[in-house]
């Protein structure tokens, strides 16, 4: 069995002054380890690291002393022999953990100080550490193996950049098969996965800012996302994964909305992002990750949400290599929900245009076949006016598409047997439902509208699929209109609210949802 996993906070501070605030803001925010940068001080003696290596141990948390080489990330261009002595100098002083690079270790004018010194501090332990800021390592099995044959006291340290969120896997499997206390880290913000799940593989720890100014490795997500958006404190070896998969994607409100659901249901599971960058042969790769058979169970995610650009990927995936697709998923030629099955094959789905018509029917206080023969306008002919197009043919809505590209528009109306017409049309609109689907009036664009103030009606219902701002100018016309308004944060909650039954096959907690989402934006709805 192998310890726990913790939180290390780096102290890489250019005064002294400073270094001593950044420790008692890292206690306070809950940081588990300190790691000294040694090599980041202004003036390297061997007073002030015994200074500072006692101030941080006062602390009470576990500390560890590292003089980084440069040419492994380290500031200062501090000669070897100073940074060997200052690293005694730390062990000396009381330091848990020193962290020396491997590829210095071998040299015994470092190895044989370092070892002395250790020597005589039996609860001292030795990281053996191994950096590379370029991209992955050739074989990272092999050097983790070097590293663990210097000794019963070595904790291994492997961190290298991630480019693309597939070359965490290997990081991951490492951590699956190791037989030691290991530090496994992408870097980079395409690695961010290893840092929010290192608990959930085991590394003996992950490096969290304080705050972003703090940050000193790129990637690194502050302790107060990790314990509070990232569950920190409740993840364990069997945490059920889910998450978000586009790119890009910080913008989603589908972390902090599902997570706020397995807080308050007490569940053993996480929500992530996953910015998979690329086309089809990206996101196949990924998926193939995720579900290969000697992962599945290990790595055990539940079931992904799809955004922008991968929504027509997972249609082609779960069609090649799923065991099921939802046929108007299909038709939509969109999926924007995944399930892993037991097996590790995924179900496809689109909860979006579900989403969507139980926006409408909620506001109207309907039934789905209430929409039958009702007389809607539906702006927009690109992604979102695909579904909307497609859930409404399919209760029967009389509608007419309207696109500034006319073929587009006319090009969709023929595969759902509707109407279509131009922009310039939408003052002759006869219609009791218009739907915004083109993404006029989203953040920045708040002062346009995709339609007219005057073909607003009292009485009519107005939809934007857009969320950002809540009241977009088509909703704010609207409502001085007196028509019904429903922003697209309903869409994006009810559309969740699908994709929770699918994951789990129990309703999901609505008021729970909202107010995460109503958090996030800043408003109800
Ligand atoms: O269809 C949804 C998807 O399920 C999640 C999402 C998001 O998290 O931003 C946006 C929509 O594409």
């Amino acid at each position: 069995s192998f310890s726990m996993t913790y939180i290390t906070i780096p102290i890489a501070a250019k005064t002294a002054d400073s270094a001593g605030q950044q420790i008692t803001k890292a206690a306070h925010a809950g940081a588990e380890i300190l790691e000294l940068r040694l090599d980041s001080l202004p003036q390297l003696n061997a007073e002030n690291v015994s200074r500072l290596v006692a101030f941080a141990k006062a602390t009470e948390l576990g500390v560890i002393a590292t003089c980084r080489d440069n040419a492994e990330g380290g500031t200062g261009d501090w000669p070897q022999d100073v940074r060997t002595r200052m690293l005694c100098e730390a062990i000396q002083a009381g330091a848990d953990y020193v962290d020396c690079e491997l590829a210095n270790y071998y040299d015994p004018a470092v190895r044989e100080p370092i070892d002395k010194s250790l020597a005589g501090k039996p609860s001292c332990r030795l990281i053996l550490s191994c950096h590379n800021f370029e991209g992955t390592f050739t074989d990272l099995t092999a050097l983790y193996k070097e590293m663990a044959d210097q000794g019963g006291r070595v904790i291994p340290k492997l961190a290298y950049t991630a480019k693309h969120i597939n070359d965490c896997f290997p990081a991951i499997d490492l951590l699956r098969t190791k037989d030691r206390d290991a530090i496994v880290i992408c870097m980079g913000e395409a690695g961010y996965i290893t840092r929010v799940l290192a608990k959930r593989f085991g590394s003996y720890l992950t490096f969290a800012c304080l705050d972003e100014q703090c940050s000193t490795a790129p990637g690194q997500v502050s302790i107060d996302e990790l314990k509070n958006l990232y569950r920190w404190d409740s993840i364990g070896p069997n945490t059920r994964l889910f998450g978000v998969i586009g790119s890009p994607i910080a913008h989603s409100m589908s972390p902090p909305m599902f997570n706020a659901i397995f807080e308050h249901k007490n569940l053993d599971c996480l929500y992530l992002l996953l910015r998979v960058d690329g086309e089809m042969p990206e996101f196949a790769e990924f998926m193939d990750n995720i579900t290969d058979r000697e992962r599945v169970g290990l790595i055990d995610f539940g079931g992904f949400s799809v955004t922008l650009p991968h929504k027509a990927h997972a249609v082609d995936y779960a069609e090649e290599k799923g065991e099921y697709l939802e046929p108007l998923a299909a038709t939509i030629g969109a999926v924007n929900t995944l399930k892993v099955g037991v097996n590790g094959r995924v179900s496809g789905f689109n909860t979006d245009y579900a989403g969507a018509l139980d926006a409408i029917t909620s506001t109207l206080g309907i039934e789905r076949h209430g929409l039958h023969g009702k007389k809607v306008a539906v702006v927009g002919a690109g992604g979102v006016g695909r579904a909307v197009v497609a859930g409404l043919a399919d209760v029967g809505a009389k509608i007419v598409i309207y696109n500034r590209t006319i073929q587009k528009a006319k090009d969709l109306a023929g595969e759902f047997h509707c109407k279509y017409a131009g922009l310039d049309e939408l003052t002759d609109m006869d219609a009791e439902i218009i739907v915004n689907c083109t993404s006029i009036g989203m953040h920045p664009d708040v002062d346009s509208s995709p339609v007219p103030r005057e073909c607003i009606k009292q009485g009519m219902v107005v939809f934007d699929t857009i969320y950002n701002p809540l009241e977009t100018k088509i909703l704010q016309y609207a409502r001085e209109a007196g028509a019904k308004t429903v922003s697209g944060a309903e869409m994006f909650v009810r559309q969740a609210m699908k994709q929770f039954k699918i994951y789990f096959g129990e309703e999901p907690p609505e008021q729970i949802m909202r107010k995460a989402v109503s958090e996030r934006l800043g408003g109800e709805f």
